[in-house]
């Protein structure tokens, strides 16, 4: 609401709008998109559409293959992306990333056929690596001061060992069903990724400004996902007791309940530490445990 009162107040007319690259079509569009949503943003995306307006925000967002992002943002085509760090590390760009956005999670592994004994990166020593990321694996190669033959090719990379082409490739993975269907197993993570924000090096102030309000946005939404509102009635013999396991966003709320001797509690806890305290919780006495999904949260 306050957003579009800016807009058609002018109050951006100087700056311009904040130019976004996402990926066009694959494995970031829709989360891309997603996030936008949740951070408010309004997108008209007609289909095969190269770039559209958000409505209730000064954006413009390009779609894009993801490898052409990291050259848009550093060219300053675009002010920012959302793209996987594996395509921000290999493609070497001159961009800032300013804020991982907690979805496209995979590594960057390598793999070798399922019989092989594989102690350490030193098993590499002379072979042949098939990999689409030969940045990165060539990283990798001089930092263990291994000499290999690298392959780059563009797809399908996992079938190279079964015909020949490599003795280990490298290559993401999230599941691990794609090595497994074609007779690979993963030894060695050389990166852990997710999509991030990244940004020119040189953004304008009125652009910086924008990007300022969209980061707050997206840290309020990942912060709501990282979280529960935890609601439970606990006795209050072992309140103290309950009270010291919640820490919530500043203390919990504590109400009387119509039953004696029990109250009501409502908190927040980190979805990490959730199952954790839900035990001891319930080793102290709370019943009625009600765990609620937060949709933003501003602190
Ligand atoms: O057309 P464009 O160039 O834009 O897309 P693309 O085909 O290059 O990329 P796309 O859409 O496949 O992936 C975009 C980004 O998603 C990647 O750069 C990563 O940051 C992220 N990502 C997350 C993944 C995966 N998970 C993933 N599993 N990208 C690819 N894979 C592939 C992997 O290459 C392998 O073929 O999935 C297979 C392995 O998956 P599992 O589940 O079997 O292990
Ligand atoms: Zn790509």
């Amino acid at each position: 609401m306050k957003a579009t009162n800016e807009v058609t107040s002018g109050k951006y007319d100087n700056g311009g709008k904040l130019k976004l690259a996402i990926q066009k079509s694959g494995r970031l569009n829709d989360d891309s998109m997603k996030l936008l949503k949740e951070c408010g943003i309004d997108i008209s995306n007609g289909v095969n559409k190269l770039k559209a307006d958000a409505n209730n925000f000064p954006l413009e967002v390009f779609f894009l293959r993801d490898d052409d992002i990291p050259q848009y943002v550093e060219d300053g085509v675009a002010d920012i992306g959302f793209v996987g760090e594996n395509v921000v590390y290999e493609k070497k760009k001159k961009v800032v990333e300013v804020e991982k956005l907690g979805f496209g999670k995979c590594r960057l592994s390598i793999a070798v056929g399922r019989n092989e004994t594989y102690t350490d990166a030193q098993f590499l020593q002379g072979k042949k690596i098939a990999t689409s990321y030969p940045v990165i694996v060539q990283d990798f190669l001089d930092k263990n001061v291994i000499k290999a033959d690298i392959h780059e090719i563009s797809g399908s990379v996992e079938i190279a060992p079964g015909i020949g082409l490599a003795e280990a490739i490298c290559d993401l993975v999230s599941s691990g069903s794609t090595l497994f269907m074609n007779g690979l197993k993963e030894v060695e993570v050389i990166l852990k990724s997710e999509a991030t924000l990244i940004k020119n090096n040189n953004l304008g102030a009125a652009q910086q400004q924008l990007l300022d309000k969209l980061i707050f946005r997206i840290q309020s939404v990942k912060k709501a996902k990282n979280n529960k509102y935890v609601l439970l009635n606990a006795p209050n013999d072992n309140l103290d007791k309950i009270i010291a396991l919640l820490p919530g966003m500043k203390s919990p709320t504590v109400l009387p309940l119509a039953t004696a001797g029990w109250s009501s509690v409502h908190t927040v806890i980190k979805e990490s530490d959730f199952w954790d305290i839900i035990e001891q919780l319930k080793e102290l006495g709370a019943e009625g445990i009600l765990v609620v999904p937060i949709e933003k949260m501003i602190i």
